[in-house]
Protein backbone atom coordinates (compact mmCIF):
# COMPACT_ATOMS: atom_id res chain seq x y z
CA UNK A 1 0.00 0.00 0.00
CA UNK A 2 0.97 3.82 -0.80
CA UNK A 3 -0.21 5.48 2.14
CA UNK A 4 -0.18 9.53 3.17
CA UNK A 5 -0.19 10.71 6.45
CA UNK A 6 -1.32 14.61 6.57
CA UNK A 7 -0.76 16.49 9.08
CA UNK A 8 1.97 14.05 10.27
CA UNK A 9 3.25 16.47 12.78
CA UNK A 10 0.17 16.92 14.60
CA UNK A 11 -1.26 14.86 17.59
CA UNK A 12 -3.38 12.59 15.41
CA UNK A 13 -0.26 12.28 12.50
CA UNK A 14 2.03 10.85 15.01
CA UNK A 15 -0.16 8.57 16.41
CA UNK A 16 -0.76 7.30 13.23
CA UNK A 17 2.83 6.23 12.93
CA UNK A 18 3.03 4.44 16.10
CA UNK A 19 -0.44 2.86 15.00
CA UNK A 20 0.96 1.82 11.73
CA UNK A 21 3.40 0.59 12.83
CA UNK A 22 2.20 -1.77 15.86
CA UNK A 23 -0.52 -3.32 13.40
CA UNK A 24 2.04 -4.10 11.29
CA UNK A 25 0.26 -2.16 8.20
CA UNK A 26 1.54 -3.14 5.10
CA UNK A 27 2.93 -0.12 3.56
CA UNK A 28 5.10 0.18 0.22
CA UNK A 29 5.73 4.26 0.11
CA UNK A 30 4.76 6.40 3.13
CA UNK A 31 4.46 9.63 2.34
CA UNK A 32 4.08 13.13 5.19
CA UNK A 33 2.08 15.79 4.31
CA UNK A 34 2.31 19.34 6.22
CA UNK A 35 1.58 22.66 6.49
CA UNK A 36 4.75 25.11 5.17
CA UNK A 37 5.25 25.26 9.46
CA UNK A 38 6.09 21.45 9.40
CA UNK A 39 7.54 20.86 6.32
CA UNK A 40 10.73 19.85 6.50
CA UNK A 41 10.92 17.91 9.89
CA UNK A 42 11.88 14.35 9.89
CA UNK A 43 10.33 11.33 11.48
CA UNK A 44 11.27 7.83 11.93
CA UNK A 45 9.14 5.13 10.58
CA UNK A 46 9.92 1.38 10.54
CA UNK A 47 13.88 2.80 10.59
CA UNK A 48 13.86 4.90 8.01
CA UNK A 49 13.95 8.70 7.97
CA UNK A 50 10.48 10.61 6.11
CA UNK A 51 10.87 13.90 6.05
CA UNK A 52 7.43 15.86 5.50
CA UNK A 53 6.71 17.70 2.20
CA UNK A 54 4.64 20.52 2.11
CA UNK A 55 0.75 20.15 1.50
CA UNK A 56 0.63 21.97 -2.00
CA UNK A 57 -2.15 21.70 -5.10
CA UNK A 58 0.15 19.16 -7.45
CA UNK A 59 -0.02 15.54 -8.27
CA UNK A 60 1.72 14.67 -5.35
CA UNK A 61 -1.40 12.12 -4.22
CA UNK A 62 -0.57 10.47 -7.47
CA UNK A 63 -0.52 6.59 -6.60
CA UNK A 64 -1.21 7.07 -3.16
CA UNK A 65 -3.72 4.33 -2.13
CA UNK A 66 -5.29 5.43 1.06
CA UNK A 67 -4.75 9.54 2.89
CA UNK A 68 -4.94 9.55 6.71
CA UNK A 69 -6.10 13.54 7.10
CA UNK A 70 -5.86 14.93 9.87
CA UNK A 71 -5.02 18.84 9.61
CA UNK A 72 -8.26 20.40 10.61
CA UNK A 73 -11.52 20.95 8.63
CA UNK A 74 -10.18 24.00 6.39
CA UNK A 75 -7.68 21.79 4.92
CA UNK A 76 -9.61 18.90 4.44
CA UNK A 77 -11.88 21.07 2.58
CA UNK A 78 -9.76 22.59 0.40
CA UNK A 79 -7.88 19.63 -0.51
CA UNK A 80 -9.84 17.00 -0.88
CA UNK A 81 -9.99 17.50 -4.48
CA UNK A 82 -6.03 17.24 -4.63
CA UNK A 83 -5.78 14.41 -2.57
CA UNK A 84 -8.43 12.15 -3.96
CA UNK A 85 -8.34 13.39 -8.22
CA UNK A 86 -5.88 10.31 -8.45
CA UNK A 87 -8.23 7.41 -7.11
CA UNK A 88 -6.48 7.79 -3.39
CA UNK A 89 -9.30 7.12 -0.29
CA UNK A 90 -9.21 10.08 1.96
CA UNK A 91 -10.16 8.78 5.63
CA UNK A 92 -10.87 12.18 7.05
CA UNK A 93 -10.50 12.99 10.79
CA UNK A 94 -11.86 16.26 10.69
CA UNK A 95 -15.97 17.60 10.99
CA UNK A 96 -15.63 18.65 7.48
CA UNK A 97 -17.63 15.97 5.75
CA UNK A 98 -19.43 14.06 8.72
CA UNK A 99 -22.89 14.89 7.55
CA UNK A 100 -22.83 14.76 3.98
CA UNK A 101 -24.85 12.20 2.59
CA UNK A 102 -22.62 11.03 -0.26
CA UNK A 103 -19.48 11.16 2.64
CA UNK A 104 -20.28 7.82 5.07
CA UNK A 105 -19.28 8.09 8.51
CA UNK A 106 -17.65 4.95 9.43
CA UNK A 107 -16.62 3.17 13.14
CA UNK A 108 -15.69 -0.28 11.70
CA UNK A 109 -16.84 -2.37 15.15
CA UNK A 110 -20.77 -0.41 14.34
CA UNK A 111 -21.40 0.23 10.48
CA UNK A 112 -18.00 -1.04 8.52
CA UNK A 113 -20.38 -1.75 4.86
CA UNK A 114 -20.70 2.17 4.98
CA UNK A 115 -17.63 2.52 3.72
CA UNK A 116 -18.01 0.37 0.68
CA UNK A 117 -20.20 3.59 -0.34
CA UNK A 118 -18.18 6.71 -1.23
CA UNK A 119 -18.77 8.59 -3.87
CA UNK A 120 -16.57 10.76 -3.20
CA UNK A 121 -13.35 8.85 -2.03
CA UNK A 122 -13.77 10.33 1.05
CA UNK A 123 -14.67 7.96 4.40
CA UNK A 124 -15.47 10.40 7.51
CA UNK A 125 -13.92 9.28 11.04
CA UNK A 126 -16.70 10.73 13.65
CA UNK A 127 -15.66 12.48 16.56
CA UNK A 128 -13.66 11.32 19.22
CA UNK A 129 -16.88 11.71 21.58
CA UNK A 130 -18.85 9.75 19.67
CA UNK A 131 -16.50 6.71 18.34
CA UNK A 132 -16.48 5.20 21.71
CA UNK A 133 -20.07 6.11 22.67
CA UNK A 134 -21.42 4.16 19.82
CA UNK A 135 -19.40 1.14 19.77
CA UNK A 136 -20.69 0.68 23.78
CA UNK A 137 -24.44 1.84 22.07
CA UNK A 138 -23.99 -0.88 19.49
CA UNK A 139 -23.54 -3.79 21.93
CA UNK A 140 -26.94 -2.45 23.59
CA UNK A 141 -28.22 -1.70 20.22
CA UNK A 142 -28.37 -5.46 19.78
CA UNK A 143 -29.87 -6.73 22.55
CA UNK A 144 -33.18 -3.80 22.39
CA UNK A 145 -33.42 -0.96 20.53
CA UNK A 146 -32.03 2.15 22.40
CA UNK A 147 -34.57 5.10 22.33
CA UNK A 148 -32.73 7.23 23.70
CA UNK A 149 -28.86 8.57 25.63
CA UNK A 150 -28.34 11.14 28.04
CA UNK A 151 -24.03 11.44 28.15
CA UNK A 152 -21.69 13.80 29.93
CA UNK A 153 -18.66 13.85 28.81
CA UNK A 154 -15.13 14.32 30.28
CA UNK A 155 -13.06 15.35 27.71
CA UNK A 156 -8.76 15.29 27.72
CA UNK A 157 -6.74 17.97 26.93
CA UNK A 158 -5.66 15.38 23.91
CA UNK A 159 -9.02 16.46 22.03
CA UNK A 160 -7.56 20.01 21.05
CA UNK A 161 -3.87 18.92 20.21
CA UNK A 162 -0.91 18.41 20.92
CA UNK A 163 -0.38 22.20 22.27
CA UNK A 164 -3.36 22.17 24.11
CA UNK A 165 -1.97 19.11 25.71
CA UNK A 166 1.51 20.98 26.29
CA UNK A 167 -0.66 24.04 27.61
CA UNK A 168 -2.27 21.61 30.49
CA UNK A 169 0.98 20.65 31.59
CA UNK A 170 3.12 24.01 31.21
CA UNK A 171 -0.23 25.51 33.65
CA UNK A 172 0.12 23.03 36.74
CA UNK A 173 4.19 23.65 36.42
CA UNK A 174 3.55 27.57 36.22
CA UNK A 175 0.80 26.74 39.46
CA UNK A 176 3.32 25.03 41.28
CA UNK A 177 5.94 27.59 41.20
CA UNK A 178 3.42 30.62 41.67
CA UNK A 179 3.36 31.69 38.45
CA UNK A 180 0.48 32.97 36.24
CA UNK A 181 -0.65 30.63 33.98
CA UNK A 182 -0.45 30.52 30.55
CA UNK A 183 -4.08 30.59 28.79
CA UNK A 184 -4.48 30.01 24.91
CA UNK A 185 -5.75 27.12 23.97
CA UNK A 186 -9.17 26.91 26.43
CA UNK A 187 -11.27 29.39 27.53
CA UNK A 188 -9.86 29.28 30.86
CA UNK A 189 -7.54 27.76 32.97
CA UNK A 190 -7.98 23.76 33.15
CA UNK A 191 -5.50 22.89 35.36
CA UNK A 192 -7.75 22.32 38.97
CA UNK A 193 -10.66 23.10 36.91
CA UNK A 194 -13.22 21.87 34.32
CA UNK A 195 -14.93 23.68 31.09
CA UNK A 196 -18.27 23.02 30.38
CA UNK A 197 -17.75 23.76 26.84
CA UNK A 198 -16.30 21.69 24.31
CA UNK A 199 -16.17 23.88 20.63
CA UNK A 200 -18.26 26.47 19.60
CA UNK A 201 -21.81 27.20 20.92
CA UNK A 202 -25.20 26.70 18.64
CA UNK A 203 -28.51 28.62 18.70
CA UNK A 204 -29.86 25.95 20.99
CA UNK A 205 -27.88 26.36 23.98
CA UNK A 206 -25.75 22.89 23.12
CA UNK A 207 -22.02 23.51 21.55
CA UNK A 208 -20.97 21.90 18.17
CA UNK A 209 -19.22 19.12 20.22
CA UNK A 210 -22.74 17.79 22.10
CA UNK A 211 -24.26 18.48 18.45
CA UNK A 212 -21.51 15.77 16.56
CA UNK A 213 -22.34 13.61 19.63
CA UNK A 214 -26.51 13.82 18.27
CA UNK A 215 -25.77 14.18 14.96
CA UNK A 216 -23.15 11.53 13.77
CA UNK A 217 -24.36 8.93 16.68
CA UNK A 218 -27.89 8.85 14.06
CA UNK A 219 -25.90 8.66 11.23
CA UNK A 220 -23.12 5.62 12.19
CA UNK A 221 -26.29 3.62 13.63
CA UNK A 222 -28.85 4.38 11.20
CA UNK A 223 -31.29 5.21 13.79
CA UNK A 224 -33.74 7.36 14.96
CA UNK A 225 -32.29 7.43 18.15
CA UNK A 226 -31.96 10.82 20.46
CA UNK A 227 -28.98 12.18 22.22
CA UNK A 228 -28.77 14.61 24.76
CA UNK A 229 -25.11 15.56 25.43
CA UNK A 230 -23.21 17.78 28.37
CA UNK A 231 -19.32 17.96 27.11
CA UNK A 232 -16.99 18.83 29.60
CA UNK A 233 -12.96 19.61 29.20
CA UNK A 234 -11.47 18.05 32.44
CA UNK A 235 -7.54 18.08 33.21
CA UNK A 236 -6.84 15.42 32.17
CA UNK A 237 -4.44 14.51 29.35
CA UNK A 238 -5.37 11.74 27.10
CA UNK A 239 -8.39 9.36 26.64
CA UNK A 240 -11.87 10.59 27.35
CA UNK A 241 -14.83 9.69 29.54
CA UNK A 242 -17.88 9.18 29.66
CA UNK A 243 -21.34 9.23 31.94
CA UNK A 244 -24.17 7.31 29.84
CA UNK A 245 -27.99 6.45 30.24
CA UNK A 246 -29.19 4.47 27.98
CA UNK A 247 -33.48 4.07 27.24
CA UNK A 248 -33.97 0.94 25.44
CA UNK A 249 -37.06 -0.55 24.43
CA UNK A 250 -37.10 -3.64 26.55
CA UNK A 251 -36.05 -3.99 29.75
CA UNK A 252 -32.57 -5.34 30.14
CA UNK A 253 -30.94 -7.59 33.08
CA UNK A 254 -27.52 -6.28 34.20
CA UNK A 255 -26.54 -10.35 33.01
CA UNK A 256 -27.09 -9.62 29.92
CA UNK A 257 -25.80 -6.20 29.27
CA UNK A 258 -22.95 -7.38 30.98
CA UNK A 259 -22.43 -10.14 28.72
CA UNK A 260 -23.44 -8.42 25.22
CA UNK A 261 -20.51 -6.05 26.43
CA UNK A 262 -17.62 -8.51 26.80
CA UNK A 263 -18.98 -10.12 23.71
CA UNK A 264 -18.67 -7.06 21.67
CA UNK A 265 -15.49 -5.93 19.47
CA UNK A 266 -13.28 -3.40 20.45
CA UNK A 267 -14.93 -3.41 24.03
CA UNK A 268 -13.28 -4.17 27.76
CA UNK A 269 -15.32 -4.91 29.83
CA UNK A 270 -13.59 -4.09 33.87
CA UNK A 271 -16.44 -3.67 36.22
CA UNK A 272 -15.69 -5.05 39.38
CA UNK A 273 -16.78 -2.31 41.52
CA UNK A 274 -16.18 -4.28 44.81
CA UNK A 275 -12.59 -4.96 44.00
CA UNK A 276 -12.48 -1.28 42.60
CA UNK A 277 -12.20 -1.83 39.29
CA UNK A 278 -13.48 0.36 36.50
CA UNK A 279 -11.90 2.52 33.57
CA UNK A 280 -10.04 5.38 34.30
CA UNK A 281 -8.61 7.82 31.85
CA UNK A 282 -4.92 7.48 33.30
CA UNK A 283 -4.72 3.65 32.79
CA UNK A 284 -6.85 3.71 29.15
CA UNK A 285 -4.02 6.35 27.44
CA UNK A 286 -2.43 4.20 24.81
CA UNK A 287 -4.59 1.46 24.98
CA UNK A 288 -6.73 0.61 21.61
CA UNK A 289 -10.12 -0.89 23.20
CA UNK A 290 -13.43 1.02 24.55
CA UNK A 291 -13.41 -0.01 28.25
CA UNK A 292 -16.68 0.00 30.03
CA UNK A 293 -17.67 -0.12 33.84
CA UNK A 294 -19.96 1.14 36.60
CA UNK A 295 -22.75 -0.91 34.84
CA UNK A 296 -26.02 -0.65 36.58
CA UNK A 297 -29.50 0.09 36.48
CA UNK A 298 -30.97 3.59 36.04
CA UNK A 299 -33.16 3.35 39.39
CA UNK A 300 -35.21 6.56 37.55
CA UNK A 301 -36.97 4.28 34.68
CA UNK A 302 -37.00 0.42 34.31
CA UNK A 303 -35.61 0.45 30.86
CA UNK A 304 -32.86 2.83 31.79
CA UNK A 305 -29.41 1.67 32.14
CA UNK A 306 -26.22 3.49 33.52
CA UNK A 307 -22.14 2.89 32.89
CA UNK A 308 -19.37 4.58 32.39
CA UNK A 309 -17.24 4.31 29.29
CA UNK A 310 -13.31 5.65 29.11
CA UNK A 311 -11.46 5.37 25.39
CA UNK A 312 -8.06 6.72 24.31
CA UNK A 313 -9.15 10.05 22.41
CA UNK A 314 -6.18 10.08 19.97
CA UNK A 315 -6.14 6.25 19.29
CA UNK A 316 -9.47 4.71 19.01
CA UNK A 317 -11.23 8.32 18.93
CA UNK A 318 -8.73 9.18 15.90
CA UNK A 319 -5.66 7.07 14.21
CA UNK A 320 -6.73 3.80 15.80
CA UNK A 321 -10.25 3.94 14.00
CA UNK A 322 -8.81 5.33 10.86
CA UNK A 323 -6.49 2.86 10.30
CA UNK A 324 -9.31 0.42 11.45
CA UNK A 325 -11.00 1.40 8.29
CA UNK A 326 -8.08 0.97 6.02
CA UNK A 327 -7.56 -2.47 7.43
CA UNK A 328 -11.55 -3.45 6.72
CA UNK A 329 -10.99 -1.93 3.13
CA UNK A 330 -8.21 -4.14 2.77
CA UNK A 331 -9.76 -7.11 4.22
CA UNK A 332 -12.59 -6.96 1.92
CA UNK A 333 -10.56 -6.42 -0.88
CA UNK A 334 -12.13 -2.70 -1.39
CA UNK A 335 -9.10 -0.86 -1.90
CA UNK A 336 -5.92 -1.77 -4.24
C1 LIG B 1 -12.24 17.50 21.50
N1 LIG B 1 -13.68 15.99 20.30
O1 LIG B 1 -12.10 16.65 22.39
C2 LIG B 1 -12.84 17.15 20.17
C3 LIG B 1 -11.74 16.99 19.18
O2 LIG B 1 -14.73 17.12 15.50
O3 LIG B 1 -12.94 15.98 15.25
C4 LIG B 1 -12.17 16.50 17.83
C5 LIG B 1 -13.04 17.46 17.07
C6 LIG B 1 -13.60 16.81 15.85
O4 LIG B 1 -11.89 18.68 21.63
Amino acid sequence: MNVAIVGASGAVGQEFLRVLDQRNFPIDNLVLFGSSRSAGRDYTFRGKQYTVKELKHNDDFKGIDVAFVSAGGGTSIEFAETITKHGAVMIDNSSAFRMEKDVPLVVPEVNPEDALDRPRGIIANPNCTTIQMVVALKAIENLSHIKRVHVATYQAASGAGATAMAELKKQFEQLLNGEEPTVEKFAYQLAYNLIPHVDVFTDNGYTKEEMKMYNETRKIMHSDIEVSATCVRVPVMRAHSEATWVETERPLSLEEVRQAFAQMDGVVLQDEPAKKVYPMPLFVADHDEVYVGRIRKDLTNPNGLSFWTVSDQIRKGAALNAVQIAEYLLKVGNIR
